[in-house]
């Protein structure tokens, strides 16, 4: 036992030295790398109808959210040392007030920073409240009507004007440029198309034109007939419309049909291409508006990227709904944190420039000085004719060159042609002239 024992102890100092004369000595393995943190994940929402007559809308308004978070986390993005990842959380409130709440609520659980939306002031409106009570800024791309910013909720803002301020432009536009003795006035009983045809009403009314009762129909209404024959038999010289594309397209078909001869006239949420598709050649010298600048001044990177993404341009708000979504971001970066209660306040403040321009918010969180356009569609597109800021008209040519010297004109602006529909009444050949009534 004793000579096996020396045995192995001569064996293991052989084996040692041998090793140490090769230099194969065992050295520890090195720590494996410890794999980077996941990236912190900060949830936006983005909120508007998804469903129904308008989902092209907003899709729309969806698509320009998204393209600001995917450049973001392309650029890469760091709030408090750490890297994130945004996150969109979209959701679909089919237009509807009560949809619009029981989403509004599901966000707010979901734990966002910060939400874009909603697209319809009937939705945006009530859901703001819970928003509100969760401390969650909300930005809308689109929502117009005046109540929005008026309950005094320090997380509501939004990106493009008020109906205040279009509903002025519109109706100046009209008085001063076709001279309607008559207009009838419709609106699809939402708070938006009242909202409007009310402000429209009442700027006709104070430049002397003549108002007809107010028609309604409902954001649902495909036929209008019975309404469009009551009107025509007290031969308007204009019909303004407050209500967006998909019942305002039907609307101006129907009345052509009829052999209404009146220029129509419509606001933002019935001003886009779309009423080419829906009305066919009796869109033809629709006059609208729109509260804020064209889609197609917005800057040549959103324009640019939004078309290279989504294989189509975009339709209407959708760089008010980039610029909502890169706000928030902005905010969010410029006090390095996604803490609504932190960021809030800078938000409240910021200066951005934005695809649509200079945004900076008022005390109430509407956009300063926001421009307000005034389109005719021609060939089957609309086309901006002039732009009113702060009281002052621009024709949209001017606008342009002042913008980008070299920037390409559209057709109806080189010519400043006004309105045309069938017989209507003439309008001026310098539309932008009687206008500058859009001060809020
Ligand atoms: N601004 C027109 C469409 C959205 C809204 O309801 O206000």
């Amino acid at each position: 036992m004793q000579r096996t024992q020396l045995s192995l102890a001569v064996l293991a100092a052989v084996a040692a030295l041998t090793l140490a004369g090769c230099g194969e000595e065992k050295k520890p393995e090195p720590a494996a790398a410890a794999p980077a943190p996941p990236p912190m994940v900060v949830k936006l929402g983005h909120v508007g109808p998804l469903t129904g007559g308008i989902a092209h809308l907003g899709k729309d308004n969806e698509n320009g959210a998204r393209l600001a978070v995917d450049e973001a986390n392309a650029k890469g993005l760091k709030l408090d040392g750490k890297s994130v990842k945004l996150e969109l959380v979209a959701e679909d409130d089919q237009a509807d007030p009560k949809v619009g709440t029981t989403v509004a609520q599901k966000l707010v659980d979901a734990k966002v920073a910060g939400v874009v939306g909603h697209l319809n002031s009937g939705v945006t409106i009530p859901a703001s409240a819970i928003y509100n009570q969760a401390g969650i800024p909300m930005i809308s791309g689109s929502a117009t009507n005046p109540q929005l910013t008026e309950q005094g909720f320090k997380v509501v803002f939004r990106v493009v004007g008020r109906d205040d301020q279009q509903g002025p432009a519109i109706a100046s536009y009209l008085a001063g440029e076709v001279k309607p003795k008559t207009v009838a006035v419709i609106d699809d009983a939402t708070a938006y198309g009242e909202g409007l045809a009310n402000e429209v009403e009442k700027t006709l009314k104070a430049a002397g034109v003549k108002v007809l009762p107010r028609e309604k129909g409902t954001d649902k209404t495909a036929d209008f007939k019975a309404i469009l024959t009551k009107i025509k038999g007290k031969k308007p010289d204009a019909v303004f419309y407050g209500g967006m594309d998909a019942t305002g397209g039907p609307l101006l078909k129907q009345g052509r049909e009829l052999g209404i001869k009146a220029v129509f006239a419509f606001g933002d949420g019935a001003c886009t291409d779309k009423m080419k598709e829906l009305a066919g050649d009796a869109s033809e010298g629709l006059l609208c508006s729109q509260a804020g600048l064209p889609v197609q001044a917005a800057n040549k990177k959103f324009l640019d990227a939004y078309k290279a993404k989504f294989k189509i341009d975009p339709i209407l708000y959708a760089p008010f709904t980039y610029d909502a979504a890169n706000l928030l971001i902005e905010a969010m970066k410029k006090v390095n944190s996604s803490d609504p209660a932190k960021y809030l306040p800078e938000l409240a403040k910021i200066g951005y420039d934005g695809a649509s321009g200079k945004i900076e918010f008022d005390a109430k969180g509407d956009r300063k000085d926001a421009e307000m356009t005034i389109f005719i569609m021609k060939g089957g597109k609309i086309e901006p004719i002039a732009i009113i800021k702060g009281g002052k008209t621009t024709r949209f040519e001017d606008f342009l060159k002042a913008a980008a010297p070299a920037a390409p004109v559209a057709d109806a602006a080189k010519s400043g042609e006004p309105a045309k529909a069938g017989d209507a009444p003439k309008a001026a050949a310098e539309p932008a002239k009687a206008m500058g009534a859009a001060k809020k």
